[in-house]
């Protein structure tokens, strides 16, 4: 990586771019041509088997290299001690556990089950936040903070890897190094933007030798490498330094720009004022030069820092919008991730481009007080315009909630949530829905199906589904309206699902769902359900959560119930779609207007030992059931050096096609 010359904005080639107390009663279950002759001129036998074996041997390194890019920590090697950080406080872990807290005895067999199977994830090491999501020349690139040396937050650089669908990855080197006096103590979060003609420019935070928050600039060396493998950051950097009563650790993460009705580049970065988080609006022309306008996008008293702000388009009638459009029926999305609490809150809204100002619709929910992407482990998340297909796409670090000594035996920390669709609900207009995106149904096989399952209040019902640690579970409820219209109405404590005694309870609605990652004796059980609450006037409203109070014995691990509310329209079923990939469940209620996503790390229920119940405990209604149950594929991490396996026997093919025609030629010709 090397400090280059300025963006030509208009001519990029010469720019360097979730026992006993476990609450239920359990119930019963449901050729090639032959050469003939050889003369002197032609290639012997024994040359052309030597060059096949050659093409053959380089093809086995191939797929031994391509594997090895992915392998996660190997048992044998030493592990690498804690790093103690540049800068502690930023992205540092932060599930930690009392000092006192028993540590369980962890085996290399546990740990290296805990590996996602379909979840991106570099491998080996430490990651946070999604950076630079972008769509460019036929892949699709994900660019990551990486900390290289161990398993813990550190010295930041933006880790790099590409693929064709966001299912199948494959890794490159580190894409931006930590290498000027203004990124020294790290190449923090970042944006690109795809300007006209196709032309990329990165911003991003760099910390400074004197831990200062700046902003930085940096291109792709070649733009017309595909794969973006190496950048050229610009002279000019930091193009942004903290502005005038902004803290010089306050400012940070900027977005992706877009065009104003002026003609000029927009973009926001996140910073606070007191504990007032706010998003401040920059206009530029050349991406080196900024002007800050009066005032800012957005700002909400009492939030604290706002990092990895986020701000685009949405639309009813449409599934994505790109960055820069407005007009009469589009609503703009606010998104800023909490430092104070580290969970990702947005809001709806509209944005008048002429001002630069953004009104929520619903001041009461407004951003950090109101609606979050996940009730769950979810931050640092940043959408981009997938133009390939129009639609627009989420993308989201999951961190982990184990100790941090469990992550450097492990050898890595950390992973990205799957990608998701995400899109104005058409149906309420008021909330975002979220799905994984429609690649992740190519990895579904072994289907089973199991119509109008009878759930009787108390009953707990396995499901034949053969192994289960990755799975794609789609579940339909359906509750006798009678029995629930007869409940007398809610008392005064209102429900969530952390304060409630998670899925043991039994209420007269609920809660009922599912169970993954649940050992026979069911010591160790994940829940996944919903809970129906009764309020006062007698109006219904329906929890989605992720229990993991009983997802492990082990006590060196975060136990929280993770949910909230979910919007039931009328007519609807209850429905949920769960995503089990080893320690990550990720959760969608409703078609994905409330997302639970939990990181569970059983110890028993691992392997073949776990399986999948149907469960419901409530008190006082029946639940019928319909499940359909994928097993999820993809069990070699991420890329494998299987993809070379194509392309290496097609060349193996022409190789000797040509050779035969050849031959072929020169005897027809003796
Ligand atoms: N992570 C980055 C910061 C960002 C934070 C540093 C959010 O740029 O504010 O690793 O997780």
């Amino acid at each position: 990586m090397s400090s280059e010359t300025t963006l030509d904005v208009e001519n990029p080639t010469n720019t360097p771019l979730l026992g006993s107390d476990h609450g239920y009663a359990p119930l019963l279950d449901a050729s090639l041509p032959s050469q003939t002759q050889e003369n002197d001129q032609q290639p012997s036998k024994p040359i052309l088997l030597l060059i096949s074996g050659l093409l053959a041997i380089s093809l086995v390194v191939a797929l031994i290299v391509g594997n090895l890019q992915i392998q996660t920590h190997d048992k044998d090697a030493p592990m690498p001690e804690r790093r103690d950080p540049i800068e502690q406080g930023v992205s540092d872990k932060s599930f930690r556990l009392p000092v006192d807290a028993p540590s369980f005895p962890w085996t290399n067999d546990m740990l290296s089950w805990q590996g996602p199977a379909f979840h991106f994830y570099p491998g080996k090491n430490w990651m946070n936040d999604p950076n630079g999501p972008v769509y460019y020349k036929g892949w699709y690139h994900l660019f990551y903070q990486y900390s290289p040396e161990a398993a813990v937050w550190g010295p930041i650089v933006w880790g790099h890897a590409v693929s064709k669908d966001m299912v199948h990855w494959r890794h490159l080197p580190i894409a931006m190094e930590r290498d000027q006096w203004y990124d020294v103590n790290g190449v923090w979060t970042g944006s690109a933007t795809i300007l006209p003609n196709n032309k990329l420019v990165v911003l991003y935070t760099g910390s400074t030798n004197e831990s200062v928050q700046v902003q930085n600039v940096a291109y792709p060396a070649n733009p017309s490498d595909p794969l973006l493998v190496s950048w050229v950051k610009d002279s000019a950097n930091p193009v942004l330094s903290p502005p005038h009563g902004i803290g010089y650790k306050d400012f940070r993460d900027p977005t992706t720009a877009w065009l104003t009705p002026q003609g000029k580049w927009r973009m926001v970065i996140g910073s606070k004022v007191n504990k007032t988080g706010i998003a401040l609006l920059y206009d530029t022309e050349d991406f080196i030069n900024y002007e800050l306008q009066i005032g800012w996008l957005h700002d909400v008293s009492g939030t604290g820092m706002w990092e990895c702000v986020d701000f685009y388009p949405v639309s009813k009638n449409e599934s994505g919008l790109d960055t820069g459009v407005y007009g009469p029926d589009v609503k703009h999305v606010l998104k800023a991730s909490m430092d104070d609490d580290r969970c990702d809150y947005y809001a709806i809204g509209t944005y008048n481009p002429v001002i630069g100002k953004w009104i929520p619709d619903d001041p009461k929910i407004d951003v950090g007080i109101g609606l979050r992407y996940d009730y769950g482990i979810y931050y640092a998340s940043k959408t981009f315009y997938d133009q390939h297909k129009k639609r627009r796409i989420l993308w989201s670090w999951i961190k982990e909630t184990d100790s941090e000594k469990t992550d450097i035996k492990r050898g890595w920390a950390s992973l990205m949530a799957v990608p998701r669709t995400v899109a104005l609900d058409p149906a309420t207009g008021s909330n975002l829905i979220q799905w994984p995106i429609e690649e992740f149904d190519k990895l579904r096989s072994n289907l089973k199906e199991f119509n109008e399952v009878r759930l009787e209040p108390g009953s707990l019902i396995p499901l034949n589904v053969g192994p289960t640690s990755q799975l794609d579970i789609l579940v339909e409820f359906e509750l006798d309206k009678k029995a629930s219209n007869k409940l007398s109405v809610g008392g005064g404590v209102p429900y969530n699902c952390a304060g409630h005694g998670g899925a043991g309870v039994r209420d007269a609605l609920g809660p009922f769902g599912l169970l993954v990652l649940a050992n026979k004796n069911l010591t160790e059980h994940t829940p996944a359900y919903f809970y129906i609450a009764k309020g006062k006037k007698g109006e219904l409203s329906t929890f989605f959560c992720i229990d993991q109070s009983r997802s492990s014995i082990a006590e060196d691990v975060d136990k929280s119930i993770y949910g909230s509310t979910v919007p039931v329209l009328k007519g609807e079923k209850l429905s949920m779609r769960i995503l089990v990939d080893h320690s990550i469940v990720e959760g969608y209620a409703q078609g994905g207007r409330t997302c639970v996503t939990s990181r569970v790390y059983p110890t028993e229920a691992i392997n073949g030992d776990a399986q999948v119940f149907l469960f419901n405990n409530a008190t006082n209604v029946t639940v019928v059931a319909t499940a359909k149950i994928w097993q999820m594929g993809l069990s070699s991490r991420n890329e494998s050096g299987w993809v070379w396996l194509g392309p290496s026997l097609i060349l193996l093919v022409v190789f000797w096609f040509v050779v035969w025609t050849w031959q072929n030629q020169r005897r027809n010709r003796s």
